[in-house]
């Protein structure tokens, strides 16, 4: 009798914590359905089709093309760049100047809620100086887009040979 009624009581017990269990994974559950922030990437920011082109001569500044949807309210405007193993970056846009096409330092790009940009030869676009050796055709460039407000969007850039499609 004494042999029952042990195993009776383990059995609550291992029922109550089959309760607890349960418990902490609701808790679980509700915490991954609330937003998550991750860091240095905006909500609402998409970036797709990113590439880095390379110089033809070695040392002269690269070039990064990529095309930004904004999903959120309001909007967002691009004020810089950075990339990684670069001396500096920024943003440029292709201008008429004198009859002739030339480039300039872009203000901040605004991209309105529910609308798209893209960064492309002939227009907007990231120019890179300095870039490191070893960021080579076939790896990844990791660029970070500065965001008014002090908030930042990073992602990868597929790299590519000045030759390559642009
Ligand atoms: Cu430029």
């Amino acid at each position: 009798m004494s042999g029952w009624n042990w195993v009776a009581k383990g059995r609550t017990a291992a029922m109550g914590a089959a309760v607890g269990l349960s418990l902490a994974l609701g808790a679980c559950a509700e915490e991954a359905a609330a937003p998550v922030e991750v860091e240095g990437v905006y909500p609402g920011i998409e970036v797709t089709n990113a590439r880095l082109v390379l110089p033809p001569v070695s040392g002269n500044p690269a070039a990064v093309y990529f095309d930004v949807a904004y999903n959120g309210e309001r909007g967002i405007s691009i004020t810089g760049a950075e990339v990684e193993g670069a001396e500096s970056a920024s943003v440029h846009a292709m201008m008429e100047y004198n009859f002739e096409m030339t480039m300039a330092e872009a203000g901040p790009i605004a991209v309105r809620g529910g609308e798209s940009q893209s960064f492309e030869p002939g227009g907007f676009h990231i120019m890179v100086n300095g870039l490191d050796e070893s960021i080579a055709p076939g790896s990844t460039a990791k660029v970070t887009l500065k965001i008014v407000g002090g908030k930042t969007h990073k992602f990868d850039a597929e790299v590519r040979a000045a030759g390559e499609e642009r």
